[in-house]
């Protein structure tokens, strides 16, 4: 029998710890064994879920050496994964970003739709097979397409992350607060938790022959953080700018109560780059968008406006 591992990309937030559980549990009643890992350090976020409902955190591992095939979910590009994750042994992925570098693994099944969370596709799949979820899957996967369409306020919301969301739901039955409180519990950046954010869940891309990375925080009182924190944002993002010599870098802090998108940048470059893709007018290092716009669509426009 060979041993198959499911995961996600390196420092996997919700969607991917989510994803991870649930498809394995899937594949399990479908009868396909698979052991489950994680690479890195997982968001906030997902620890939150896991500590609320006394879930047990997924085994971490290293790379995939000790497994003969993978399943990756919620990522399908090289960035979260070269180097940890032998290319050849992804025999699927499952995934929702437009941009993608599916075409690297030779031997994967790929499913690629642009639904607002990876989760809503394994939901979907429990729908399809009619297999009975339980209350720990349907708690996660709810979790992450909250988190992931900002409470289907952001605009990668999609019907079929409201039907995934009403089916789990009927499960989980969760309280009606509930996306408050996950998103209360993300918005605590004190001290080093916002070094540690910005640095945590940056990604970083290779376009057009630019090198950028884009930090991306989802938090209730992102003009509070700015009011108090710009200088050391700035700082954070210059250091990390030299460090890996890269030509762009920003931080796009979503607002989810006012519904807000703000880019924070001091970079000319990358401030004009940023104006001409998204129609916003920079006062300093500041700019905003009236919507919530999520890291995963910015970067097709970054990479149209890069290779032209
Ligand atoms: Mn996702």
């Amino acid at each position: 029998m060979e041993k198959l591992l499911i995961t996600s990309y390196v420092n996997a937030d919700i969607d991917g710890v989510a994803g991870i559980f649930a498809y394995s549990e899937f594949l399990e009643k479908i009868g396909v064994n698979n052991t489950i890992g994680v690479m890195g350090k997982i968001h906030d976020e997902a620890k939150y879920v896991l500590n609320r409902f006394n879930f047990e955190y997924p085994q971490i591992i290293l790379n995939s050496n000790d497994f003969d095939e993978v399943v990756l979910i919620d990522t399908s590009d090289l960035n979260g994964v070269e180097g940890n994750i032998e290319l050849a042994k992804v025999v699927e992925i499952i995934d929702h970003r437009k941009i993608y570098e599916a075409d690297k693994f030779l031997n994967a099944k790929v499913q690629i739709e642009l639904v607002g969370s990876a989760s809503t596709l394994i939901t979907e799949k429990f729908i399809e097979k009619n297999i009975e979820i339980s209350k720990k899957s349907a708690i996660l996967l709810l979790s992450a397409i909250i988190s992931n369409t900002s409470n289907f306020k952001g605009s990668v919301t999609t019907d079929r992350d409201r039907k995934s969301a009403k089916y789990l739901n009927k499960i989980a039955l969760l309280p009606d607060n509930y996306w408050k409180e996950l998103f209360e519990a993300k918005s605590d950046l004190s001290g080093d938790k916002l070094f540690n954010r910005i640095t945590g869940d940056l990604s970083s891309y290779f376009i057009g022959n630019k090198k950028f990375s884009i930090a991306q925080i989802e938090i209730i009182g992102v003009e509070q953080l700015i009011k108090e924190r710009e200088k050391e944002i700035i700082e954070i993002l210059n250091k990390i700018k030299e460090k890996d010599t890269l030509d762009f870098i920003f931080l796009s802090a979503i607002d989810l109560e006012k519904e807000r998108t703000y880019f924070i940048s001091n970079n000319e470059n990358t401030k004009n780059l940023l104006k001409k893709i998204l129609n916003v007018d920079f006062n300093e290092n500041i700019a905003f968008i009236n919507k919530i716009i999520m890291r995963k669509q910015i970067v097709p426009l970054l990479k149209e406006e890069l290779e032209k």
